[in-house]
């Protein structure tokens, strides 16, 4: 079987974007081992809470943090991070060519109860004649992604990544190796599944409101098909979900906060995300456009993100353009 390695050699990939990818599956492997030792690791619950010993407990999301954020920065080819847990960007090596942003632990909320989580990464180069890296060099467009993917914890650890040449996945194994499981993952066109945070319905906009209520209606509705719903809340592991069978995840704008676009950050999971997902021949969308045009503005902007199969997504956004 091909290891994450092997792949990269015979596909040409830059051996210090290889180096950047390696510190980052180093790392997840270690997150991995301690999410596996769930109470007993003593790492649940809040951060700087004691436990019973009196030891000050790190929730998993800030340790995660801290772990990539040590491996990344010495690393010589990383020029500098940009974390979900990071106020700002942090400078890196003089010499470095990547720029890594990074989701440590997407869907934290869920390490409690031992539901699926994952870490997601974008690389990004470093622009040509930047002297200084500062938060502002990381505001460039999903377009510009040179890799993006993400490392599931689930019942296996699972990494799935993108160079810009189709989307690949790895399975864990126990020697500690990632072996290529899927090469070239292609996202159904059409779908009969949703995921989309039902609860705060009342809280969309029309258009939004329309499509779902349309979708509810199923075979004697306007889409003439009956959809089943799903969600984790977890979206690594939706987009999991998406990459494997097809579907559509929505989480779109609304009006609980009207001064934030949505809930996803654009940086660590609109735009790596989005990135496997076309390249695996699926859509993205904030409705209006794709998400890897939105030209970002702050490194933590939030964004309405609409993913997954293709005819489904394309069908929310007409939707919003009437
Ligand atoms: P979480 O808050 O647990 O980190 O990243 C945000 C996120 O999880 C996504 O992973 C998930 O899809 C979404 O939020 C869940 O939101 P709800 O709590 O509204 O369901």
């Amino acid at each position: 079987m091909l290891s994450l390695n092997q792949a990269f050699e015979q596909s040409q990939v830059d051996p210090q974007l290889v180096s950047v990818v390696d510190s980052i599956t180093i790392t997840c492997k270690n997150i991995a081992e301690r999410l596996r030792g769930g109470a007993l690791s003593g790492l649940y619950g809040s951060a700087e809470q004691e436990n019973v010993q009196g030891e000050i407990q790190k929730k998993l999301d800030v340790i995660s943090n801290d772990l990539l954020k040590q491996a990344l920065l010495a690393n010589r080819n990383v020029a500098g991070i940009a974390s979900e847990e990071e106020e700002q960007a942090i400078a890196g090596n003089a010499e470095g060519q990547y720029l890594v942003t990074f989701d440590p632990l997407d869907g934290s909320s869920n390490i409690d109860v031992n539901v699926t989580v994952g870490t997601i990464f974008s690389v990004l180069a470093l622009p040509e004649n930047c002297t200084q890296v500062t938060t502002d060099t990381f505001l460039q467009a999903g377009r510009k992604q040179i890799a993006a993917g993400y490392v599931l914890y689930g019942p296996s650890v699972i990494l799935a990544i993108t160079t810009g040449n189709g989307v690949a996945m790895y399975n864990l194994g126990s020697d500690g190796v990632f072996y290529q499981t899927e090469d070239q993952i292609q996202v159904p066109e059409t779908t009969e599944e949703f995921a989309i945070n039902m609860s705060n319905q009342r809280f969309w906009q029309a258009p939004m409101q329309n499509y779902v209520n349309d979708l509810l209606l199923g075979e004697k509705g306007p889409l003439g098909k009956r959809f089943n719903m799903r969600w984790i809340a977890s979206m690594v592991a939706e987009v999991h979900r998406i990459l494997t069978r097809g579907g559509i995840f929505m989480y779109p704008y609304d009006s609980r906060d009207p001064s934030k676009a949505g809930k996803l950050r654009l940086m660590y999971e609109g735009n790596p995300m989005s990135f496997l997902i076309e390249q695996a021949g699926g859509a993205s969308s904030d409705t209006q456009k794709p998400i890897m045009d939105v030209e970002p503005n702050h490194i933590h902007q939030r964004v309405p993100v609409i993913l997954g199969s293709k005819e489904e997504v394309e069908r929310v956004n007409r939707y919003h353009q009437t």
